[in-house]
């Protein structure tokens, strides 16, 4: 994902903000303002580092056409729920100006790598990309894919993913941990290592009225579920795509798409894994 930010709902943003008008937007430090005054410090954002020895099953994506490959080519994240598969965003390999299908060159799973500047664990190639069949790129509902592995990681300890129509995990107030290799400020500075951040899963009511219907950047109940502190400050934000949102030790959501990054009244969203689970589970 271009390593921007703007006021816009991310994924409207990645398609109608062209480069050039990066000089022109508020900068970076202004959009957070209300999350720097309220004292937050901005990292993944907001969290703290963390590591695959403890959450083994975190993966990066990475191809070496991404930008800011130093960071092992990382443009996703994703989590590895059987020895051969990943599961991640769909969005994650769709070109966000075209809303097209896009090639990932060289694309590989880095497991076991904290710092991404090192060669630390694993990269395995994959074998097939496999999309939602009703994702839609135009509304991101149903935001989920399942990478196949070229090579079965036997010895990795997998997570568990929220069974199909489970609601309890995603009680409003519930903690929720999200974990990437994304914007630590919202203006481009991936960070070189893992980070995660722990936020209070928002209500449907409240995530509706922050995005309501209308646009294609609407939240969709069904499908999606929000996360977030309201005066926000800690937040999932670009790079972070397709990493996993974990409820009491269970993949319970996707890094999927937000307005900005870690703004008051402008919570995460990530695609609802109880909503996808049936699918996902027949293509593993
Ligand atoms: C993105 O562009 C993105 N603050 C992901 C998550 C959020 C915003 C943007 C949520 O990949």
């Amino acid at each position: 994902m271009p390593p921007f930010l703007d006021t816009l709902p991310a994924r409207l943003g990645r398609r109608a903000v062209a480069l050039v008008a990066l000089a022109a937007l508020p900068s970076p430090l202004l959009v957070l303002g209300a999350a720097q005054q309220a004292g937050a410090q901005r990292r993944i954002v907001g969290g703290s580092t963390a590591s695959t020895a403890d959450h083994p099953w975190m993966v990066a994506l990475s191809s070496r056409k991404q930008f800011g490959s130093a960071h092992s080519g990382q443009f996703c994240g994703g989590a590895l729920v059987t020895g051969t598969k990943v599961v991640t965003a769909a969005h994650c390999f769709y070109d966000e100006s075209t809303g097209r299908r896009t090639d990932r060159p060289g694309l590989r799973v880095v497991l076991g790598r904290d710092d991404l500047r090192g060669t630390a664990g694993r990269e395995v190639a994959v074998t097939n990309v496999w999309i939602d069949p009703d994702y839609s790129f135009a509304a991101n509902t149903r935001d989920v894919a399942v990478l196949t592995l070229a090579e079965a990681q036997p010895e990795r300890p997998v997570i568990e993913l929220v069974g199909p129509g489970e609601s309890e995990p995603y009680a409003e107030g519930t903690p929720a941990t999200v974990f990437g290799w994304g914007d630590t400020r919202g203006d481009g500075s991936y960070s070189p290592v893992l980070r995660q951040v722990t936020v209070p899963i928002v209500s449907d009511a409240v995530c509706g009225h922050a995005y309501p219907a209308g646009g294609d950047t609407a939240y969709d109940a069904r499908t999606m579920v929000c996360a977030g502190e309201e005066r926000g400050g800690k937040d999932a934000c670009q790079g972070d795509s397709g990493g996993p949102l974990v409820v009491a030790g269970r993949l319970a959501g996707l890094v999927s798409w937000g307005t900005g990054c870690a703004e008051a009244a402008h919570p995460g969203v990530y695609t609802r894994v109880a909503a996808v689970a049936e699918s996902v589970r027949s293509v593993l």
